[in-house]
């Protein structure tokens, strides 16, 4: 267990979690179990930089813990915990926020969108939050962090806050930080919107049929993939998105990443088909694929008090290994401890 290198991802509880948030990131951390030592939290702290409804958010961060283990996470192979229990992650943000420069924070695409979708709100937290990201990963010396395409700028600037510092205070060597690598899946590391195909799926969409939550009813999905936005060609090619394809592609990322088939060898397969026919077998897939983790979680649903436990017991862990970070950094910093 010790040897074995680490991981560490999460998502935040800010919607209903989407098949963009499964194929992009959780699915890719299931398969990652084995081999690694992996830590996943449920990002409630990065969640507030958008205005949350309290009692939404508390019942969000449960059952995004449900979500994953219905998706395959076994809590007795993974760490999982609630970021706000862990203290450490607000500390170590603090101090990296002092080491990351404006200018670098002012050219993250997240923060140029999500200030523009919420221009009431341009709080300090929206700008600042990959420090919050970077102090999430760097406390547990993660190796690797598999997220989905939009977070990789974010992982970049984790390890150049993380160079950065270790260059100031590691001159002879022996890091305070492991700088981490992204990890990204083949295919589904960007599922696109439903509705309008060349932006992201994003699960605090206000339009519900740009997305498929994984809390769907079945009936609700196959309506959805059905009614996505496609173009007008009737062919079933894999070629560049500004050809007008960005519809079709989707559709053939989402059947790659279910399947575990390339784009290319799902077009071949159905070249000549017609578009009808190809949502509803991709709406088929997606269903079979979501059903089993539908009744893990209604399953998981009647175990409150276990999965209460699984926090407690989690932000222990973690905030043990957490700490031994934080310390080592506030030594460096010339902190009295
Ligand atoms: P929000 O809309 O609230 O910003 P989001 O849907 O973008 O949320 P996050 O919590 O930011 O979701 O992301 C959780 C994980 O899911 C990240 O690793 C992210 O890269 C991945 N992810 C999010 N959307 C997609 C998508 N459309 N395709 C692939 N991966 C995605
Ligand atoms: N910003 C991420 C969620 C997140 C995260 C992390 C992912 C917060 N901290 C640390 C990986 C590692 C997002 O998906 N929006």
């Amino acid at each position: 267990m010790e040897d074995k290198k680490t991981i560490f991802s999460g998502v935040q509880p800010s919607g209903n979690i989407t098949l963009g948030n499964y194929l992009g990131a959780i699915k890719n951390w299931v398969s990652l179990q084995e081999e690694y030592n992996c830590i996943y939290a449920m990002m409630d702290m990065h969640a507030i930089t958008v205005r949350q409804n309290p009692q939404e958010l508390r019942r969000r961060t449960l059952d995004l813990l449900k979500i994953y283990i219905a998706c395959g996470i076994d809590p007795e192979k993974s760490l999982l915990f609630v970021q706000s229990h862990v203290g450490a992650h607000a500390q170590l943000a603090w101090v990296l926020n002092c080491y990351t420069y404006m200018g670098e924070l002012s050219r993250m695409t997240q923060f140029k969108d999500k200030s523009t979708k919420h221009a009431d709100n341009i709080n300090a937290g929206l700008f600042t939050y990959p420090v919050l990201m970077a102090a999430d990963i760097l406390l547990y010396q993660a190796d690797l962090v598999p997220v989905g395409k939009d977070q990789m700028q974010h992982i970049e600037i984790t390890r150049d806050i993380a160079e950065r510092f270790n260059s100031i205070y590691c001159k002879e060597g022996n890091p305070v930080f492991k700088v981490p690598k992204g990890f990204m899946p083949k295919s589904g590391a960007k599922v696109m919107s439903l509705a309008e195909p060349t932006k992201k799926m994003s699960k605090s969409d206000e339009n519900p049929k740009a997305y498929i939550s994984l809390l769907d009813d079945f009936g609700v999905m196959v309506n959805k993939i059905k009614s996505a936005v496609t173009d007008s060609e009737g062919k079933i090619e894999y070629r560049p998105d500004d050809e007008g394809k960005a519809g079709i592609n989707n559709l053939l990322t989402i059947m790659a990443a279910v399947t575990g088939n390339t784009e290319e060898k799902i077009a071949s397969e159905y070249a000549g088909c017609g578009y009808g026919d190809f949502k509803k077998a991709v709406a088929e897939a997606v269903v079979e694929e979501l059903r089993p983790i539908r009744a893990r979680y209604d399953e998981l649903s009647k175990s409150k008090d276990y999965l209460e436990e699984l926090c407690r017991t989690g932000a222990e862990r973690a905030d043990y290994i957490a700490s031994k970070t934080l310390k080592k950094v506030y030594k460096k910093l010339g902190f009295l401890i």
